[in-house]
């Protein structure tokens, strides 16, 4: 299946792909003007930022955790037309829970084939409960670590990844974005090249479900007070209806502004 294109794509047939294969890939969202500011943005934190603590990590790549405290550049990645599209009518509300910068260095090993819903104790087949963005900041080749997808892998119930799984690899050109369920199976690829490929996630989870990272936390208040409200709202500060997310009986918004 060929990738899709910013130009043509339209959320019905994202839905389509994603629903058949468990992943799509649209090119051609950031310009390459856009994907140097992105990629600069990054440089100076991404050099502080220490190898991965494990196997699942990475000992040769480097995530920057709490990203939306930390750059502005993915402000507008985060509330695409497209993508808020196809989550709007996966997920109907939702909250981002771990958005992270991904640098797979030289050297660094394939990662185990996992799901991002794992992290939720719920058996399949469930709802969707995770919807994940993976933009390609640096071109995805096969040599450098473009991400691991196992198509049609959402829909399996008590199936594991067998040792061996074949896969595709999500090869796209930077600038462009895949969008994955949480229950497909996929991993970051090796690298067998010199030089490092960079990848951000920004994922979503249902707005009822604990973000996998604290972003009231991860992310300053006052930092929090300047943004958007859309992205006030998928920081945390919102309300699942009727109660969830409540604080003191009000809506939090009103709550960060002051009022
Ligand atoms: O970097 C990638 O290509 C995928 C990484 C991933 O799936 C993860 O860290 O959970």
């Amino acid at each position: 299946m060929p990738n899709l294109h910013a130009t043509t794509a339209t959320v019905e047939a994202t839905l389509e792909i994603l629903d058949r294969d468990g992943y799509a890939i649209i090119e051609g969202v950031l310009s390459p003007d856009e994907v140097a500011a992105k990629k600069a943005s990054l440089r100076e934190v991404l050099g502080q930022t220490p190898g991965g603590r494990n196997d699942f990590e990475g000992f040769d790549t480097r995530r920057v955790y709490a990203l939306f405290a930390k750059t502005r550049a993915f402000d507008e990645p985060a509330v695409h037309p497209l993508v808020l599209g196809v989550l709007d009518s996966v997920l109907g509300n939702y909250a981002l829970s771990a958005p992270q910068a991904i640098q797979i260095g030289p050297g660094e090993t394939a990662q185990d084939l996992h799901t991002d819903d794992v992290v939720y104790p719920v058996a399949r087949p469930h709802q969707e409960l995770v919807v994940n963005t993976m933009w390609a900041i640096d071109d995805f080749t096969a040599e450098n670590g473009a991400t691991h997808v196992v198509p049609g892998s959402h829909k399996w119930l008590n199936e594991r990844p067998a040792p061996g799984q074949a896969t595709v690899r999500a090869i796209m050109p930077a600038g462009s974005v895949m969008i994955f369920l949480g229950d497909v199976f996929h991993g970051g690829g090796a690298n067998t090249t010199d030089r490092p490929r960079l990848g951000v996630i920004i994922e979503y989870i249902a707005g009822w479900l604990r973000q996998q990272e604290n972003q009231y936390l991860a992310v300053p208040r006052e930092t929090v007070k300047a943004l958007p409200e859309r992205l006030q709202r998928l920081l945390g500060y919102d309300v699942f209806p009727r109660f969830l997310g409540v604080v003191d009986a009000r809506h939090p918004l009103k709550v960060l502004a002051g009022e």
